[in-house]
């Protein structure tokens, strides 16, 4: 099975897709960047199903380079898959953690039967990880995961990260 790999510049929260992806923390229950905009735009049913995973199989919360889904509320999309992407440090190296995300986000994908898959650039923004690696991890995790997804699309906020996704898709 073939994925295809596109780049977009926009808003997350615009996309039509099967699934799209959150940069969320291990909270569940909201926050800043991409994961403030879900919210925002997906309103109070996606906020309801995290709440709902916190007191069922979540407690503690999401752990890092994990994912889960939820409903999509009023996205354009049939779910969302909330990832934690690792904090950025220059003194560790927490690669593995943010390529688990892509590919455990895949694999929620698989299991639901999305076919079509928006991420942002995980950890990019708050978590402070550097738009190159980033990009270098996701682009190189996705190519390489076994997954029935048909359309993986990195839709990528401003015209900066455009490029850098671009260059580093080669
Ligand atoms: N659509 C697409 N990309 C976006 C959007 C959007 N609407 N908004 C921001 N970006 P971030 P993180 C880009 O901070 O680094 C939250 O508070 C942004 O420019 O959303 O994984 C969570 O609750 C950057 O390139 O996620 C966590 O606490 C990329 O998306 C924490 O931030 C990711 O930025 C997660 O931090």
């Amino acid at each position: 099975m073939t994925t295809t790999l596109t780049l977009v510049q926009g808003d997350i929260t615009r996309q039509s897709a099967d699934a799209i992806v959150n940069a969320a923390n291990s909270s569940l229950l909201g926050g800043g960047g991409v994961d403030g905009a879900i919210h925002r735009r997906g309103g109070p049913e996606i906020l309801a199903a995290c709440r709902a995973l916190r007191a069922s199989h979540y407690g503690k919360g999401l752990a890092t380079g994990q994912a889960v889904a939820t409903t999509a509320g009023a996205l354009d999309a049939r779910w969302v898959i909330h990832t934690v992407g690792p904090v950025w440090s220059a003194t560790e190296d927490r690669s593995a953690l943010l390529s688990s995300c892509y590919r455990e986000s895949l694999r929620i994908a698989d299991e639901l039967g999305a076919r079509t898959v928006a991420f942002p650039a995980i950890s990019t923004g708050v978590y402070g990880w550097p738009m190159d690696d980033g990009a270098r991890i996701a682009l190189d995790t996705v190519r390489t995961a076994r997954t029935a997804v048909r359309e993986v699309r990195f839709v990528l906020f401003d015209d900066a990260a455009h490029r850098v996704f671009e260059a580093a898709m080669g």
